[in-house]
């Protein structure tokens, strides 16, 4: 990452970075891709599926696996060497590892120790599809804005297919990652979160707030734009006349639980960094989500010894926010008295 490309990230919250995939990557993403539609339509047919939802992609089929730790875990079923060789692709790696592993981002937590910076992780991963639109196919709303300060993941999204001007797809409100611009946001009066941009089928608050612009983000087939999900952002229906196929690789620093989706890490065509950027961490800085069940997945609980309760916002770039460390009550209680001083020094 060079330094505008820095500035540019600092300032937006996120950046497009042209031409990371070749031509011969994207094709062979779309055939795979190709085939996943074609299977998930027959299925859909006969289901009858409402005609709206059938093309989002969201649970995919699933092959059970577990790790050298006894750590349970989900295989993804868009599994081909093109879609691993995303896991560590060669331009966004470098990147990510900055971003993850630089304090200063506010996405690792401060106390995380200097040797463990580089190892983030691909918590989990999501793909978008949409079928080109026609004048006489409804409307399509598309989603509400979410994303946090405190979030600490980074995402990157691969477009396997052109996205023009006005076809829709990625959108965010530019520099929300700062918690001074999210406070200009969410001080809107209506309801901004579904609001938040003019299409043939939604409109914007007519009282938005300049200073917090909604950019809807062109990209070319094989660009990627990465962007903090500390930015407010969400989807754009989609008006384009080709088909939207967009897949999304979300990462997070070492010892950061998010949504945790756990991948075949035995597959042997797996290369030895693609594994260690799949297995999850074996100690971590927050604690697990209480809605999901981790009795198979004993490694997700070991809390590291540096844990603390909150990540020193000294070590910031200006403006920007620390990652939230998700405690239990029991855990931050304990972590105060343990720690003592130093525990509530960070406070
Ligand atoms: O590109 C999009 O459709 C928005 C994706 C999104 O909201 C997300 O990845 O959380």
């Amino acid at each position: 990452m060079d330094n505008a490309m820095r500035d540019t990230l600092a300032r937006q919250g996120y950046i497009v970075v042209p031409n990371v995939l070749n031509q011969q990557q994207l094709d062979e993403l779309n055939q795979v891709y190709d085939q996943y539609i074609f299977e998930r339509e027959e299925t859909l047919s006969t289901a009858r599926t409402d005609k709206q939802h059938r093309f989002y992609i969201g649970a995919r089929d699933k092959h059970m696996t577990t790790d050298r730790h006894g750590n349970t875990y989900m295989g993804r079923r868009l599994w081909s060497k093109a879609y691993r060789d995303l896991i560590d692709n060669e331009t966004m790696l470098p990147i990510l590892e900055e971003l993850l592993g630089d304090p200063a981002w506010g996405h690792a937590p401060a106390h995380m120790p200097e040797e463990l910076r580089p190892s983030f992780r691909l918590d989990h991963d999501n793909i978008h599809y949409k079928p080109g639109r026609k004048p006489t196919d409804g409307a399509d709303i598309g989603g509400t804005l979410h994303g946090s300060p405190s979030s600490f993941h980074i995402t990157c999204v691969y477009e396997l297919k052109t996205v023009g001007p006005d076809d829709g797809g990625f959108g965010c409100v530019v520099g929300t990652h700062k918690p001074a611009n999210e406070q200009k946001l969410t001080g809107i009066a209506g309801d901004w979160r579904r609001n938040w941009c003019d299409t043939k089928w939604t409109s914007q608050l007519p009282n938005w707030d300049d200073d917090v612009p909604v950019h809807r983000v062109e990209a070319k087939a094989g660009d990627c734009i990465l962007f903090s999900e500390k930015l407010k952002h969400g989807t754009i229906p989609w008006a384009g006349s080709g088909e939207r196929r967009t897949l999304f690789y979300k990462y997070v620093p070492f010892g950061m639980h998010h949504g945790d989706a756990a991948y075949d890490t035995n597959d042997p065509e797996l290369t030895e960094r693609q594994k260690r950027i799949l297995e999850f961490s074996p100690c971590w800085f927050n604690e697990p989500r209480e809605d999901k069940d981790y009795s198979a997945n004993p490694a997700l609980t070991e809390l590291h010894p540096l844990a603390r309760v909150k990540s020193d916002p000294s070590v910031l770039l200006p403006g920007m926010s620390p990652p939230h460390i998700r405690l239990t009550d029991e855990t931050r209680a304990k972590l105060l008295s343990a720690g003592g001083a130093r525990a509530t020094a960070t406070l």
